[in-house]
């Protein structure tokens, strides 16, 4: 039998945000008391961006140390967990590099998420940028890992981490059964996508997600915001006239109501519908001042304590690297298996 593992990664390209906090970071800490988990700073898909935008090595440091202390800080135990950093474990890149020769063009230029960051200037967009879905495979394959928790976005770079399980058990299956290993080597992972925020939209515009690259500080939360810039974000956020409906149905086509609703219930851990029971037909201005308060009360504890472990360089680059040493073990026993299953010969 498989263990059930979990895998997941964050970017440490700067303004952590609520965002990446209910889509992912805290589906991590629930998933933590069931599962063998491996949260990781994914460094490598990091400069995957022109420079300019991911801010050099001093900047890739600093939010590493960041995002590092911000899974911490919401509660992610680093003993129980493995926590490190993607680039200290070689066998993504290697398992990448395999995985490239299984992934066919096709798949990959079908993928929505590099159409929107290379935009229209498609041909002076890296390689690394095309190939950051195979490269996300291969961090989730590496570990065998079973289930993977992220937001909506990355849904559809779930299914061609599944699509390239399939293809390498059915390419290699002859190999990997003379290998005595199990028919489905690679696990096809699911993607856990659950909570009433899954996808948190932009606060200055509810068809846009909300996203560490807007230009508009005033778009998203920062997990580095204080208290008052909490509120005042919440307070210019855009809503439309209307007061909020008492049920579900009455969000259809509003989607700023919908987007600051879908945050309440996320950070209060009750469902929409207990909501609407609470706040229907009242103005957003009062429902507004509501969420402030529980926003700067759940988020502040958590960015007082962000912000002083990322000054404690030793204590967070300990972590990284005592997690890394643990993910090595184990991507190190996967890197063995493919190179035997593969063809490749190698030291024993
Ligand atoms: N708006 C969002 N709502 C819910 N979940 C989200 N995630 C990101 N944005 C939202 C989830 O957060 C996890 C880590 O994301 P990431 O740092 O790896 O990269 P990203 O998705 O590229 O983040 P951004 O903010 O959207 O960055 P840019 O602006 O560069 O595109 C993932 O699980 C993601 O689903």
């Amino acid at each position: 039998m498989t263990t059930q593992r979990v895998f997941s990664g964050v970017q440490p390209t700067g303004n952590l945000h609520l965002g990446n906090y209910l889509g992912a970071i805290v589906n991590f800490v629930k998933l933590q008391s069931s599962y063998e988990c491996i949260y990781c700073v994914v460094d490598l898909h990091a400069i995957t961006v022109p420079m300019s935008v991911w801010g050099g090595p001093d900047e890739l440091r600093r939010c590493t140390r960041e995002v590092t202390a911000a899974f911490i800080a919401s509660g992610i135990d680093p003993k129980k967990n493995i926590i490190f950093n993607q680039s200290q474990v070689a066998g993504h890149a290697e398992l990448t590099w395999v995985f490239n020769c299984v992934a066919r063009l096709g798949w990959l230029n079908r993928m929505t998420q590099f159409k929107e960051k290379a935009g229209k200037d498609r041909e002076n967009a890296s390689v690394g940028l095309y190939d950051y879905p195979v490269l996300m495979a291969a961090d989730i394959l590496l570990y065998r890992a079973t289930h993977v928790p992220v937001g909506e976005d990355q849904k559809q770079h779930l299914e061609l981490a599944r699509d390239i399980a399939q293809k390498f058990n059915n390419d290699f299956s002859e190999s990997i059964a003379a290998n005595k290993q199990p028919a489905t080597y690679f696990p096809l992972p699911e993607p856990v996508i659950t909570g009433p925020a899954t996808r948190v939209m932009s606060l200055r515009d509810g068809a846009k997600k909300m996203s560490k690259s807007d230009a508009s500080d005033y778009s998203r939360i920062n997990l580095s915001d204080d208290a008052d810039a909490i509120a005042q974000k919440i307070r210019k956020a855009k809503t439309d006239p209307e007061p909020l409906p008492s049920e579900e149905k009455g969000l259809e086509a509003r989607p700023e109501a919908d987007n600051l609703v879908g945050i309440f219930a996320a950070l209060s851990g009750t469902p929409k519908a207990d909501v609407l029971r609470e706040f229907g037909g009242a103005q957003f201005s009062g429902f507004k001042s509501n969420l402030v308060d529980l926003a700067v009360a759940k988020l502040s504890p958590i960015t007082t304590e962000m912000k002083r472990l990322s000054q404690d360089h030793a204590y967070v680059d300990s972590v990284l690297i005592d997690g890394g040493e643990r993910a090595n073990a184990i991507a190190e026993q996967t890197i063995k298996d493919v190179k035997d299953i593969v063809g490749f010969i190698r030291r024993k």
